[in-house]
């Protein structure tokens, strides 16, 4: 399958993140990218192509234009007032207090985000405007009759949602390629998710829709980021009930629970028999992830790959997490060959 890349995911680099505690240097660093492109290279997976670029419309068919207006425009504004180091939020709403957007930097970076993981930095809009160019030209590889693809990006994109960034996510790139394959013509898509945090980003974009399936296997929101999203209960609303299926598993899964929760997601979506696949492609469910509390291993990955291939359909895999960085190239490249193998059988 073809790889599509670009460079430019250096240019989010953010310096630190507050973790336990402390700040620490991102644990979504532009090694992460590097590492996977050159085993994709060493595996031979297949070409590794550069992004078309799409502009603003298939981001505005998913995002709201003000979140996107301040995303473009928040490096600018912060700089202004605060100088040459990256934007974090200091402070929430909580319940009982009004969404309305503040003007100065500091009140609208508070009032678009969820978390204090994710700087905003000089390099951060284009960075993540490329990362939706390659997923887009991804979709396109796969509406044209390319049986799957690989959208080798960061920054990431599950937790990103209409109108808000966080989890290291600021564009939806699942989303809006998932959205992308619809226009082109097909007229049910399947997102599954596979990174060890709920979409939570993904879900809230498509929860009344009944076009768009998602599915995700992610650790439970009761003990993990993103806490406030991703329970079991939550189905969809309106045209969207029965659409949105959680499959939460506790600290500690590893493939005796995972191997389920995989069957139960491709049951589901070959039941909905959607005309493509879009796959949330996280590796942080590896054993040594230094941020996460699954047990996957090395030969796991290539089982996820495999099963995704049974359901049959053209694929597009979106990348999002994982932090065992010197695993991730090995791991990610993996679940890719794992799907090719079971293809050909
Ligand atoms: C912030 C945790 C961010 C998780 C990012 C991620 N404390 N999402 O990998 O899939
Ligand atoms: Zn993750």
């Amino acid at each position: 399958m073809k790889t599509v890349y670009s460079e430019d995911h250096r240019l989010q680099h953010g310096r630190a993140e507050l973790n336990d505690g402390q700040l620490v240097p991102c644990f979504e660093m532009p090694r992460r990218a590097e590492i996977v492109l050159a085993r994709v290279r060493s595996e031979r997976l297949g070409p590794v192509v550069a992004p078309e670029r799409f502009g603003r419309a298939p981001l505005e068919a998913v995002h709201r234009k003000p979140f996107l207006d301040f995303l473009a425009g928040a490096w600018a504004q912060w700089i202004a007032a605060h100088g040459d180091c990256d934007a974090l939020p200091l402070n929430w709403l909580a319940r009982g207090m009004r969404p309305i957007e503040p003007e100065t930097i500091d009140g609208r970076l508070s009032f678009y985000s969820f978390d204090a993981a994710t700087p905003i930095t000089a390099g951060t809009w284009a960075a993540a405007t490329a990362a939706a160019d390659c997923a887009l030209t991804g979709a396109k590889l796969v509406a044209g009759g390319e049986g799957a693809a690989f959208a080798l990006v960061r920054p990431p994109g599950h937790h990103a949602g209409s109108d808000f960034y966080g989890g290291y996510c600021f564009l939806n790139n699942a989303a809006i390629a998932a959205e992308a394959l619809r226009k082109q013509g097909a007229k049910r898509v399947a997102i599954l998710d596979v990174d060890y945090h709920h979409g939570n980003g993904t879900q809230e974009i498509f929860y009344r829709r009944d076009d768009m399936l998602t599915v995700s296997i992610h650790a439970d929101p009761k003990q993990e980021f993103p806490f406030f999203l991703g329970h079991a209960d939550e189905t969809g609303e309106g045209k969207g009930e029965g659409f949105h299926l959680n499959l939460p598993l506790r600290w500690g899964a590893d493939w005796s629970h995972y191997g389920m929760a995989i069957e139960a997601m491709m049951r589901r979506t070959r039941d909905y028999a959607p005309d493509a696949i879009v796959v949330s492609l996280g590796c942080d469910t590896f054993k040594d992830d230094p941020i996460s509390k699954f047990k996957l291993t090395h030969e796991d990955f290539t089982r996820i790959g495999a099963a995704i291939a049974g359901a049959g359909k053209p694929t597009l895999f979106v990348m999002e997490g994982g932090y065992a960085v010197e695993a991730l190239g090995v791991n990610m490249v993996n679940v890719l060959t794992g799907f090719e193998a079971a293809r050909r059988r």
